[in-house]
């Protein structure tokens, strides 16, 4: 490792980087990505030279570069960019209506140009890596990362190698990074598995420079989001939900909205609701114990396969932000994220994959639990788009009807205008208790 190291990276703004478990502080180098005294997670902290102000950002494009003085730009150099962020804020209707909720907003960051938040991780990320003279990048992931770093190497010129679990990985997203050329390691294991190849490879090979969400360089760029919240909104939400599966995201929101009330930016801080699926829970289920430590899964599973994670290697940065922020954990069942995708679709016409529905599950848990009260300002982040999983749409249920000729059809659709107008478009439990055991 230590040969590798190169001095005097320089940076736009002051930048310093620290482990967050010995505290040991290291010069900013973007080849750092863990702590190697202790292995621990490193934190990146961004220092501005000018005054920061709203009126400075509004004027620019919109997106994560519009919040450079915040972000680690490498000097002089320019950013491996195609309009991340900058994704709607979307207040839900009939949804919030059915839930019990008065004001709720969706992040809907399908948006991105891959069709998830981690554009933003990456933009930032990769920009670096190309800086610090990376030729290949790899990363360990459930797909949404693969797709990610796949099109952001392809447009830097960079190799790129992702490991996703084999038979466990949406379609849209292997297909992704199959179109953006990346080379595809399928493992016959899980997420947990293949990151822990993924951090064995980097330490062997130096030329490998991983992208995973331990790398604090990335979750720079995830902390856009936060902004681009309170931005819309004028001030920071009373609660940000979150589907947590290594955990990064939740820390990078929440680290977000930190910075912002330490400049003065907004007058008050959210609390974070991190939403995990009942059978990939180690942090849900640790919460409602009290515990200080995960409960680690080692054979996680559901049909939200973005978050099917047993060992989440951010935990200690997501159990300090859902703590500070007075916040909590949450685990939902695979009935009630199915409910919630067909539910943001049928009742809002919004596509996310089963992973971002479990935000929203989380919500209906929580007002259901009382722990959200139905006029609080609620912002529920949708991490990933729908088509990313066409498995999964498809599973939900409908009438498909054959039609043999277009006379039929005619008598087809003709047939299906009366039946149950103005019906609940959302599933019953029997439905969904029907698709949840076929699968
Ligand atoms: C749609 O792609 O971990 O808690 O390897 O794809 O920051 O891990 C994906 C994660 C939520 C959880 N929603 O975010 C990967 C991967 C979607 C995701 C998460 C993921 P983190």
């Amino acid at each position: 490792m230590e040969s590798g190291v190169l001095v005097g990276f320089e940076y736009e703004q002051e930048v310093k980087l620290r482990c967050i478990s010995c505290g040991l502080e290291y010069e900013p180098n973007p080849r750092l990505t863990r702590c190697p005294r202790c292995g621990g997670l490193l934190d990146v902290e961004v220092k501005p030279s000018t005054e920061l102000s709203w009126s400075l950002w509004s004027s620019r494009k919109p997106g994560v570069w519009r919040y450079r003085e915040l972000l680690p730009a490498a000097k002089g150099s320019t950013p491996v960019s195609m309009g991340e962020g900058a994704t709607p804020l979307v207040r839900l209707g009939r949804l919030a209506e059915r839930i019990g909720a008065e004001r709720v907003y969706v992040k809907h960051e399908g948006q991105n140009p891959t069709g998830s938040f981690k554009d933003r991780g990456m933009t930032v990320a990769v920009t670096l890596a190309k800086a610090a003279g990376a030729r290949a990048v790899v990363v360990a992931s459930t797909g949404n990362t693969a797709a990610s770093v796949s099109a952001y190497a392809a447009r830097a010129g960079l190799k790129s190698i992702v490991v996703v679990p084999q038979g466990k990985t949406a379609l849209g997203k292997l297909g992704q990074s199959i179109l953006y050329g990346a080379d595809v390691v399928e493992i016959q294991g899980s997420f947990d598995d293949a990151l822990s190849a993924v951090m064995k490879a980097v330490e062997e090979d130096y030329r490998l420079y991983p992208l995973n969400s331990f790398n604090p360089w990335r979750l720079e760029g995830q902390k856009t989001l936060a902004y681009e919240i309170a931005e819309s909104l004028g001030d920071a939400p009373d609660w940000v939900i979150v589907p947590v599966g290594n955990a990064g995201n939740i820390s990078a929101i929440w680290k977000g909205f930190r910075e912002l009330y330490q400049h003065g930016l907004i007058s008050r801080l959210p609390r974070m609701a991190g939403v995990q699926a009942e059978g990939a829970a180690p942090l849900a289920r640790a919460w409602e114990r009290g515990l200080n430590r995960p409960l680690f899964v080692d054979r996680p599973e559901t049909i939200a396969t973005a978050i099917r994670i047993g060992h989440p290697v951010n935990w200690p940065k997501a159990l300090t932000a859902v703590r500070e922020s007075r916040g909590v954990f949450v685990k939902v069942s695979d009935d009630e994220i199915m409910w919630a995708q067909i539910a943001l679709a049928r009742l809002e016409g919004i596509g996310v994959e089963p992973a971002s529905a479990a935000s929203i599950a989380g919500l209906r848990k929580l007002l259901s639990k009382e722990v959200i009260s139905p006029d609080e300002i609620v912002v529920a982040v949708l991490t990933g788009h729908s088509l990313k999983d066409p498995e999964a749409m498809l599973r939900a249920p409908t009438r498909r009807i054959l039609a043999r000729n277009p006379e039929d059809a005619v008598s087809k659709v003709l047939g299906l205008v009366e039946i149950e107008l103005g019906k609940d478009p959302t599933p019953s439990t029997r439905q969904l208790e029907e698709v949840c055991t076929n699968t």
